[in-house]
């Protein structure tokens, strides 16, 4: 029995030595406070028939972004390849179409692997490509973002090439209308399930994207046509509201009146800010409408009680967020995060000290809401 109870306490020290000098240890090294942290590349990639509202931000790192990419276009591959056979071979077994899952365990082993995927070399190795303006040895916000906007561009025009390929049926280039065939998922849907009518107002985005108007849309074109938020073709942008008025016009009477901007749009303009009041607004209550009101007059230039596509186009960008609003987001974020000093600005120093701010805000996002370090490990 003494023996038994001397084991126990034992047992006891050793395990609460081990903790202390653990604790100690990782208050001492972030590297090892971070050991225990899994980077991962995100697994899942999805058609998103709607791309107003689905956002996948673009990989900070592009060696991460490299695998991802590649990892998409095998996934898309597949999608493709199994849709095609879908309809002409009924009886194809499904099997076989999954994704090599275990290519992509080898590439989360890279990555989590320090002598092959080192975070501080990897830092070392981009600052500079992102202190360029002026190149100072601070990264400031604005540089940041346009880091993160390059991130997201290339991703988004590489989906736009992998769509041409598809839709460039004589593969000259270009995408005419003819050529054009609208993805499975509209249409199989009515014509208002996505907000998205076939026929005429297909061939009205299409029109609009062609800027030159040569009546085929060569890549630029393409992807602003896949991407209309993002465009600097005003044409493309007009057409935007006038797609948006449609959307939210519930009494269809082609105009945008209060009710309609109230319950549709309001509350992805509104400038919480200036109202300085955050009260829900979806009581009826008249008290609680005036800040629309407000607004809603601001807008509507001719004051005829309704928003036309043109009285749209200044807050067009707010319901649409552009790539560069969601860079910024994300820039905001990193900031905030790693900018220990508090100056506004990242050393090259803040930077390697916070690692897994650049690198699991991009891949852990769904996992890991609050990317702060696990209380276990501390
Ligand atoms: C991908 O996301 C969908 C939901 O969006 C989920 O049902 C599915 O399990 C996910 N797949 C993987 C491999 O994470
Ligand atoms: C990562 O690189 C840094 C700087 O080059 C180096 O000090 C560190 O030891 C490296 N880590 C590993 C695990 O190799
Ligand atoms: C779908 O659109 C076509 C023309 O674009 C129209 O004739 C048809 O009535 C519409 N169907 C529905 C269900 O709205
Ligand atoms: C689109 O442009 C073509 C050629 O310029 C024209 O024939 C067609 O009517 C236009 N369609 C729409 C909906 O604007
Ligand atoms: C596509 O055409 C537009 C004009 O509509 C032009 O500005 C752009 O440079 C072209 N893109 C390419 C890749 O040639
Ligand atoms: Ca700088
Ligand atoms: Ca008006």
């Amino acid at each position: 029995m003494g023996r038994l109870s001397l084991i126990i306490y034992i047992t006891v020290a050793v395990l609460l030595l081990l903790l202390i000098s653990r604790s100690s240890d990782n208050h001492k090294s972030h590297a090892a406070r971070h050991r225990h942290r899994r980077l991962k590349i995100r697994s899942n990639f999805t058609f998103v028939p709607d791309p107003h509202h689905a956002h996948d931000r673009a990989a900070f790192d592009p060696l991460v972004a490299g695998i991802e990419r590649k990892r998409e276009d095998r996934e898309w591959e597949h999608h493709h390849y199994s849709q095609k056979h879908h309809h002409s071979d009924v009886k194809s077994e499904p099997q076989s179409h999954e994704p090599e899952w275990e290519d992509f365990m080898d590439a989360e082993d890279y990555l989590n692997d320090e002598d092959k995927f080192n975070v501080t070399d990897r830092l070392l190795l981009l600052f500079p490509k992102i202190d360029v303006d002026p190149p100072d040895g601070f990264v400031t916000e604005s540089e940041l973002t346009q880091w993160n906007l390059q991130q997201s561009q290339r991703e988004v025009l590489h989906r736009t090439e992998r769509e041409m390929e598809i839709h460039d049926k004589n593969k000259d280039g270009f995408v005419t209308f003819a050529e054009y065939e609208p993805p499975s998922w509209a249409k199989d849907s009515d014509n208002t399930t996505f907000g998205y009518q076939m026929g005429w107002w297909m061939e009205g985005h299409f029109n609009a994207s062609d800027a030159d108007e040569d009546g085929r849309l060569n890549i630029t074109e393409f992807n602003d046509f896949l991407h209309p938020a993002d465009s600097n073709n005003p044409k493309l942008i007009h057409w935007l509201c006038k797609e948006e008025i449609r959307e939210r016009d519930t009494d269809k009477d082609g105009k945008m009146n209060f009710e309609e901007f109230f319950h549709g749009i309001f509350d992805l303009v509104r400038n919480y800010d200036e109202e300085g009041n955050h009260a829900s607004h979806e009581s009826d209550d008249d008290a609680h409408k005036a800040p629309a009101r407000k607004l809603f007059a601001e807008l509507d230039k001719d004051g005829d009680g309704y928003l036309s596509d043109l009285e749209l186009l200044p807050v067009i960008g707010k319901i649409h967020p552009s790539e560069r609003y969601y860079a910024k987001q994300q820039t905001e974020y990193i900031i905030q995060q790693a900018d220990t000093d508090k100056d506004g600005r990242l050393t090259l120093t803040e930077m390697i000290d916070n690692p897994y701010v650049f690198y699991s805000a991009v891949f852990n996002e769904d996992e890991d809401d609050d990317y702060g370090y696990h209380d276990e490990f501390r």
